[in-house]
């Protein structure tokens, strides 16, 4: 009998073959100027374990190494004038043209800009289904316009304020993106993701002791019954959803009694 470890190293190794073959393994090659800075993110819970499981394959390479002249400038002024300083297109095109060269023509570049389309769970889900992605992280006043035009294919801000470069933005991408690759989470955490997808917030988490500070647990929890527990969880997340965030509901699927539901806790608060 193989220990439990070769076993689960043997089904790593079938798996990883079987995802080569399907082309399942993602690889994600991001440019930046800084980056150190991916570092720590990337090498530690479920994006490392997703990496050493090849579930993907994560490249980060500095664009400083794309420039030729002695003092390896990424940037220059900008043409007209103003204030900032504006990243140079030569080193952007042969980083993503070198990248291409190993990858293919097809895989999206994309460039992290405050300029960009909203980040959200419905984009995770669209480009965690590609085989490769291209990140692009711009940072100083911006990006020469002919990189926009003429290199990339999609640009995304991952909220309504201003960081000060694009890697923070790049690994909310990637965390995002990689969580929803098949296999990096077990089924268990998968199918807690669908309450987001289906429109709903989380309902409330508890755990030991059962009495904290005089602070109880909801006794319908500790029940042992299922349906009733699932029931209470159900109307806990449609209320949630309601009090923060009622524009969720919208696309949610709810039936007939939670519609109800949905109802009662309005003319309730309508009331108030
Ligand atoms: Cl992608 N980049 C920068 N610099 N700021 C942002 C952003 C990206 N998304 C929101 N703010």
């Amino acid at each position: 009998m193989p220990e439990k470890g070769e076993i689960q190293n043997e089904k790593f190794k079938i798996l990883h073959f079987a995802s080569c073959i399907l082309n399942l393994v993602m690889r994600i090659d991001i440019l930046s100027l800084f980056p150190k800075m991916f570092e720590s993110p990337f090498s530690e819970s479920i994006i490392k374990r997703a990496i050493d499981r090849g579930l993907v394959s994560i490249f980060v390479h500095n664009i400083r190494n794309f420039t030729h002249d002695k003092h390896h400038t990424v940037d220059d002024y900008p043409y007209g004038g103003g204030s900032g300083m504006v990243l140079k297109p030569a080193p952007l095109f042969e980083a993503v043209e070198s990248i291409k060269g190993e990858i293919g023509d097809t895989a999206p570049v994309i460039l992290l800009t405050p300029q960009g389309r909203l980040f959200c769970h419905q984009v995770a889900q669209e480009l965690s289904s590609q085989p490769n992605l291209v990140l692009i992280c711009g940072h100083y006043e911006g990006v020469d316009e002919r990189v926009r035009e003429h290199l990339v294919t999609d640009e995304i801000s991952i909220g309504e304020y201003v960081l000060t470069g694009g890697e923070l933005a790049a690994m909310v991408v990637v965390d995002a993106v990689v969580r929803l690759l098949p296999g990096v989470l077990s089924s268990e955490q998968a199918s807690q993701e669908d309450s987001y997808a289906q429109g709903f917030l989380e309902y409330p988490q508890y755990t030991r002791p059962q009495v904290y500070r005089e602070w109880e647990v909801p006794p319908i929890l500790l029940s042992g019954n299922h349906q009733e527990v699932a029931r209470w969880r159900r109307e806990q997340a449609i209320q949630r959803t309601l009090e923060r965030r009622p524009d969720l509901l919208g696309k949610a699927v709810l039936s007939e009694e939670e519609r109800k539901l949905v109802d009662r806790i309005k003319a309730k608060r309508d009331r108030a």
